[in-house]
């Protein structure tokens, strides 16, 4: 090869880091970094338990920050109000009848598609958190130290990455020192990250960690205006098993486990077998509040409506008492981030696998379609795109989350996933978005004794239809009647409605592949795994 004069040479070395730079610094900004995800879900955790949503019953200022500083969702529903199922229809992004997890006792299939493990394949670092209430090794996360099943409030059992052991403590602070330590310790720095923190709490029973034992100790908590609802027009509601008054258990959910043996219940061994997981230092201090409060309920001896509302106020100040503590790891999450300059390019979203009733009609637990457990709460901020105070009404679903985060991430959202997702809704973008979204339970015969149904819900009705040992309908008109009180189908005043509500439950069903064949297959396979063969 011919030789070049060293200004040649020099000439060339300038050009070649010329391109060099201005390709880097184009690279930058067209593919800049992926954001890290913080997925925080509770469990159980009613959008009225959370100050944010204007209730009035607590406060939880550190959840309220993810608002404030982001967005809230007041139009935030699940596709089937359970735990496990929601949570497999959050990470498919596909309803419950597709990814086959359609209530808490049939498996779950971990070797399908989920946005974890879209995210992983990009070269995301993942760690699931906490509680996932789905059996096996979770896929699609690096790290996984989860609670088998629902888990324990006191010195809980915890599986890491496949290996059970048990830590001393209160779950909810457990689950946080485990989700700082992965942040700090396990990830790896030059990756983005996915981080699934999810709580147990406020699930039942309700077991508050020392530290709040006596917060709304003088509060007297408001009925529902419908405490005392008799389900005129609602036949299956009428025959629910989730009442306040009625099933509550007096030791199991409302603590009464005096020493004596002279308040028998149903379930007091159950709430033993919860009580004696306390060291005797957690157990002095647990007897230390409860004794006073178990003598002064034995002297009263409260019968009737007064029972009731006792039982009513001592279930929400235990109930809020372990909200309070979740609220409490959320601000620890988001301090550390905050002190680690991840604050910037990080989405975090708060939600819980369902809502959950707050006395409403009467009752505790969900699985109904009506408002309170069919509404979740969300809340999500990510300071590069979203401006803080923005408030979303339209109807989204957690089907949406895996189709928003892989859209956050700037992965192709697989055509089978059925959510969509809701960036462009955030921003303000979307010139259109759907006008009804599509709900399934299935968990009966079973606990709480809330029959099978679906329905579809649109800005203002609401379309259900209760099948299997029963067949009835129920419409409302959700502006007129919020609290879903007054069933008006077959009122002909709405015989316009109804129609369109029927054509509309039509169109979802076949949109999202749903049919009458598929819910009478999911019934047979209930019905098998269960061991029973009629109604
Ligand atoms: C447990 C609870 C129920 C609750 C289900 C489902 N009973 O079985 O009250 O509805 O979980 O909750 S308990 O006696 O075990 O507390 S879910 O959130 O996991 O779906
Ligand atoms: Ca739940």
């Amino acid at each position: 090869m011919k030789s070049q004069p060293i200004s040649f040479i020099l000439t060339c070395i300038f050009l070649v880091n010329l391109i060099s730079c201005t390709t880097k610094t184009k690279t930058t900004k067209e593919t800049p970094k992926q954001p890290n995800i913080v997925f925080i879900m509770s469990d159980d955790h009613a959008y009225q338990a959370i100050s944010a949503y204007g209730h009035g019953l607590n406060n939880t200022p550190n959840i309220d920050r993810i608002a404030t500083e982001g967005v809230i969702f007041n139009g935030g529903y699940v596709t089937n109000s359970i735990c496990a199922p929601s949570r497999a229809v959050m990470l498919t992004g596909k309803h419950s009848h597709i990814n086959g997890k359609v209530d808490n006792i049939l498996p779950f299939n971990w070797d399908q598609d989920n946005f974890a493990k879209q995210l992983q394949n990009s070269g995301y670092q993942t760690a699931m958190v906490g509680k996932i209430h789905l059996h096996g090794l979770p896929q699609g996360f690096d790290y996984s130290n989860v609670l088998p099943g629902q888990g324990d409030y006191y010195n809980p059992d915890f599986i890491e990455n496949g290996v059970k052991k048990q830590y001393q403590g209160y779950v909810t602070n457990v689950t946080t020192d485990i989700a700082l330590d992965w942040l700090q310790n396990k990830r790896q720095a030059d990756a983005p990250f996915l981080l699934l923190y999810h709580q147990k709490a406020p699930h039942r029973t309700w077991m508050p960690e020392e530290k709040y034992f006596t917060l709304f100790d003088d509060k007297k908590f408001e009925l529902p205006a419908n405490f005392y609802d008799d389900y005129k027009g609602r036949p299956a509601a009428a025959k629910h098993e989730m009442g306040i008054y009625k099933d509550l258990d007096v030791v199991y959910d409302l603590k009464m486990l005096d020493k004596e043996g002279e308040i028998k219940t149903g379930y007091r061994k159950w709430f033993e077998n919860q009580y004696n997981r306390m060291d005797s230092v957690q157990k002095a201090a647990w007897d230390a509040y409860y004794t006073p409060i178990i003598n002064d309920f034995k002297e009263k001896n409260y019968q009737g409506k007064e029972l009731a509302e006792w039982k009513f106020n001592r279930y929400m100040q235990d109930y809020l008492r372990t909200i309070q503590s979740v609220d409490d790891g959320v601000g620890e999450i988001l301090d550390y981030l905050e002190e680690n300059g991840l604050t910037e390019n990080t989405i975090i979203v708060y939600t819980s696998d369902q809502g959950f009733y707050l006395g409403e009609h009467g009752w505790f637990d969900k699985r109904f379609m009506y408002e309170e457990s069919f509404r979740t709460p969300i809340l999500m901020k990510y300071p590069k795109e979203i401006k803080p105070g923005t408030v979303v009404n339209e109807l989204i679903q957690n089907l949406d989350f895996a189709p928003t985060f892989l859209d956050y991430a700037g992965i192709d959202i697989p055509k089978d996933i059925q959510g969509e997702s809701f960036r462009k809704l955030v921003n303000g973008e979307a010139s259109e978005w759907r006008d009804a979204i599509y709900y399934t339970y299935y968990e009966f015969p079973g606990e709480h004794h809330v029959k099978r149904h679906y329905g579809i819900r649109t800005k203002q009705y609401k379309l259900i239809h209760f099948y299997y040992d029963i067949d009835t309908w129920e419409l409302y008109d959700l502006e007129k009647d919020p609290s879903e009180m007054n069933n008006i189908y077959n009122n002909p005043a709405y015989a316009a409605i109804q129609k369109d509500m029927h054509q509309k439950l039509q169109d979802l069903r076949a949109k999202y592949g749903d049919s009458d064949e598929l819910t009478q297959q999911n019934l047979d396979n209930y019905l098998k795994a269960k061991g029973l063969t009629k109604k």
